[in-house]
C-alpha cells in the first residue's frame, strides 16, 4: 500500500467525523487525522516499509501516535481499517461523492443533510435548482451557482482518471505481467499512450506464448476488484481505483498494427483508413492488407511506411493535421523529457512545500539538472503559508545562502507572488526587484466575472519584473473548470510584453493544456514547463508536462528550460533599468 492510499483513507476517516459529528471529540480527533494525513503525504519513505521492518517504528513520524500506527499497520496487512468501514457503514455511499464537488466540504455536506435532507448529487443539484442553498447559513446566491457548476465538473468527470493516475497503475500492472514466465511485450496503448490529461480506461497489449495461462494470472493481479470478462485472448477487469483494464493478448506478427489500432485516436484510425482505402488496401488490427495478403503488421514504422508517412509519434494522433504534416516530411521533432535542464515553479518550507531549499537543490542536481527557481508564496496565500516582506528578504537572503553551499547547479530566488483581485500585485516593486524571477499567479477569487478577470490578469501581466505567468488559466483537472476570460487577449499580451507562459506539469493541472500549448506554438511563443514541485519526488511531474507540450506540437527551441542557464536568462523579458 502507498503512503497516498493510507492518506486517502485517514482523510476520509476525517470527513466522516466532520460530517456525522457523533463522537464527543470529533473535532480534536479530526484534527489528529487531518495532520496524520499531511505528514503521511509527505513523507520520504514508504509506510509500509516501515510496518514490515521489525526494526522500525510508525511511530518515530511526527504526527503519528501509537493508536494511528495501529491503523497503519493493519491498512498494510489487510487493506483495510475496521474503524473506516464502521464509519463509511454509516453513511450513504453517495453522500461521500459530495465532497468530490469544488468548494463543497464536510462542513457543507453536513449542513445539506441536516437541513434539506441531502445524500446524492442529483438531490443537491435539484435543490440548488429550486434556489433552496442560497437560504442557508454561510450560503449565497452566487455560492449556490457554483454548486452548480461544480456539478457540471464532476458530471464530466465521472469515469475518467488523471494521466498520473493511469500512468502509476499501468507501470504497476506492466511490472506484474513481465514478471510471469512466457510473457514477452507488454505496452499501454489507448489514450494512456496519447499523454491525454485523463485517461477513461487502461489499454495493455501483451504478447507471448500461452495466452491462456496469461490470462490467467493477470485476473489474480492483487488489484483486481472484479473480472468483468475473460476470453482467450481479451481480459477486462475492473480494479480497486474503478479503473477499468482491458488486455489484449496479441500474436507476434500482428504486433504493430494492433499497437497502431488500440493506440487511436479513433479520429486517426479513421482518417489512417480511409487513406488504405483510397490505395486500394485495408487497414485493421491485423495488419494492412492488399486483398488476402498481408503487405505490414509487424511494427508501427511499416505500416505508417507502407502508407506513405512518416511514423507519427503516439502524443500526436488525434487527426489535427498530424497525418497531412507526415505525409510531407515536416512532423516536428518533439521535445524529449532528457532535453529539460530545470525546474521554475518549487515550493519549499518556507511556504507550503515539504522540504527544504537545500533538500529541493539536491534533489535537482541528482536528476542532471543545472538550474532552479525557487518560488515559494506571497503573503495573501495564508493557507499556504505565504511569506510577508520581512520573510521574503530573509527567503532570498537564505536561497543565496544555499548557493553558495550546493555547487554544480544554478538556485535562483524567485517567488510565484499572487495576482490579487484588482490586478495588484501581492509585493511592492521594490520587493520584486530584489528577486532573479518573479512567476505571478492567481490563487483567490477565482469566480469573477470575465471582464474583471481579464483586467486583472493584463495588470498582473504589465508590471514589468512579472516574467512568467503561473498555471494560466487556474483549471484543476477533474475538479475546476478554467476561470472565465479572454485567454486569446492574455496570450496576445504576454507575446507582446515577453512575459512566459507556464506549462504546469503537476497532473492536476496541465495548465496550459495541449490545445493552448498548440496554439501559443503556431504563433512562435515559446513556454517553460514547471513541476509546482512541493518535493524532490514531484519534479517527476515533468513528464506529463513534457507529455502535454509534445501533444502541443513543441519542439525543444520552443521550451526555454530545454535552454543552457545564460541562454534562458537572456530570452526572460528584460528587467527594467
Ligand atoms: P479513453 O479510454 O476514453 O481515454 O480513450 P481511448 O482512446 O483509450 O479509447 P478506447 O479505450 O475506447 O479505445 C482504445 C483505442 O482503440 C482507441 O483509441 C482507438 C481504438 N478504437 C476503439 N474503438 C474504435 C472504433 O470504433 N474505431 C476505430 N477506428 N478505432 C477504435
Ligand atoms: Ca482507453
Ligand atoms: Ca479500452
Ligand atoms: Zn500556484
Amino acid at each position: 500500500m502507498e503512503n497516498q492510499e493510507i492518506a486517502a483513507v485517514f482523510e476520509e476517516i476525517s470527513n466522516l467525523m466532520k460530517i456525522l459529528q457523533d463522537d464527543p471529540k470529533w473535532q480534536f480527533k479530526a484534527a489528529a487525522y487531518d495532520r496524520a494525513k499531511r505528514a503521511i503525504e509527505g513523507y520520504s519513505e514508504r509506510l509500509e516499509d516501515i510496518a514490515r521492518d521489525p526494526q522500525r517504528k510508525l511511530t518515530e513520524i511526527p504526527g503519528i501516535g501509537e493508536d494511528l500506527a495501529k491503523k497503519i499497520t493493519e491498512l498494510v496487512e489487510t487493506g483495510q481499517c475496521k474503524y473506516h468501514q464502521e464509519q463509511l457503514r454509516k453513511v450513504p455511499r453517495s453522500l461521500l461523492d459530495l465532497l468530490q464537488l469544488q468548494t463543497v466540504g464536510p462542513q457543507k455536506v453536513r449542513l445539506f443533510k441536516e437541513k434539506l435532507g441531502i445524500t446524492t448529487v442529483d438531490g443537491l443539484e435539484k435543490a440548488a435548482k429550486e434556489g433552496k442553498l442560497r437560504a442557508l447559513p454561510g450560503m449565497s446566491v452566487k455560492s449556490e451557482e457554483n454548486v452548480l457548476k461544480a456539478i457540471e465538473v464532476f458530471r464530466r468527470a465521472a469515469g475518467r482518471f488523471r494521466l498520473d493516475t493511469a500512468f502509476e497503475t499501468a507501470q504497476e500492472l506492466v511490472a506484474y505481467l513481465k514478471e510471469f514466465k512466457g510473457v514477452e511485450e507488454v505496452t499501454p496503448a489507448g489514450s494512456l499512450r496519447r499523454g491525454r490529461e485523463t485517461v477513461g480506461d487502461l489499454d495493455l497489449l501483451v504478447t507471448g506464448r500461452n495466452h491462456a495461462a496469461i490470462a490467467e494470472h493477470f485476473a489474480k493481479f492483487p488489484g483486481v476488484a472484479q473480472v468483468l470478462a475473460k476470453g482467450e485472448d481479451k481480459v477486462t477487469v475492473k480494479l480497486q481505483n474503478d479503473l477499468q483494464v482491458d488486455v489484449r493478448l496479441l500474436e507476434r506478427q500482428s504486433y504493430g498494427a494492433a499497437l497502431q489500432y488500440f493506440t487511436g485516436s479513433k479520429e486517426h484510425n479513421v482518417a489512417l483508413r480511409d487513406r488504405a482505402k483510397r490505395r486500394g488496401w485495408k487497414l485493421s488490427e491485423y495488419g494492412l492488407f492488399e486483398g488476402n495478403k498481408i503487405i505490414a503488421s509487424r511494427t508501427e514504422e511499416e505500416i505508417y511506411a507502407r502508407l506513405g508517412l512518416q511514423w507519427i509519434p503516439a502524443e500526436l494522433r488525434e487527426n489535427l493535421g498530424e497525418i497531412e504534416a507526415a505525409e510531407e516530411g515536416r512532423l516536428p521533432k518533439l521535445v524529449e523529457l532528457s532535453e529539460i535542464l530545470g525546474d521554475l515553479q518549487i515550493h519549499t518550507t518556507a511556504s507550503d512545500g515539504r522540504c527544504t531549499v537545500e533538500e529541493m537543490a539536491e534533489g535537482a542536481k541528482k536528476r542532471g539538472y543545472k538550474y532552479i527557481l525557487i518560488t515559494d508564496h506571497s503573503k495573501a496565500v495564508t493557507i499556504a503559508n505565504g511569506l510577508d516582506e520581512r520573510r521574503a528578504v530573509e527567503h532570498i537572503r537564505n536561497i543565496k545562502a544555499v548557493r553558495r553551499k550546493v555547487k554544480g547547479i544554478e538556485i535562483w530566488a524567485g517567488t510565484e507572488v499572487d495576482i490579487l483581485g484588482d490586478g495588484k500585485l501581492d509585493y511592492s516593486d521594490e520587493l520584486l526587484r530584489q528577486f532573479d524571477i518573479v512567476l505571478a499567479s492567481i490563487h483567490s477569487r477565482m469566480t469573477q466575472a470575465p471582464e474583471e478577470m481579464t483586467e486583472r490578469l493584463l495588470k498582473g501581466l504589465r508590471n514589468p519584473y512579472v516574467r512568467i505567468l503561473g498555471h494560466p488559466t487556474g483549471r484543476q483537472l477533474l475538479k475546476r473548470d478554467p476561470y472565465s476570460f479572454d485567454l486569446e487577449k492574455i496570450i496576445t499580451t504576454a507575446q507582446k510584453l515577453g512575459v512566459i507562459l507556464e506549462l504546469n506539469g503537476n497532473p492536476e493541472r496541465l495548465d496550459l493544456c495541449d490545445r493552448h500549448v498548440k496554439l501559443v506554438r503556431d504563433r512562435g511563443m515559446n513556454v517553460i514547463i514547471s513541476t509546482d514541485a512541493h518535493h524532490p519526488d514531484q519534479f517527476d511531474f515533468m513528464r506529463y508536462g513534457v507529455t502535454t507540450a509534445r501533444r502541443g506540437w513543441m519542439e525543444k527551441k520552443g521550451i526555454l528550460n530545454t535552454y543552457p542557464p545564460e541562454k534562458l536568462l537572456a530570452s526572460l523579458r528584460p528587467l527594467p533599468t
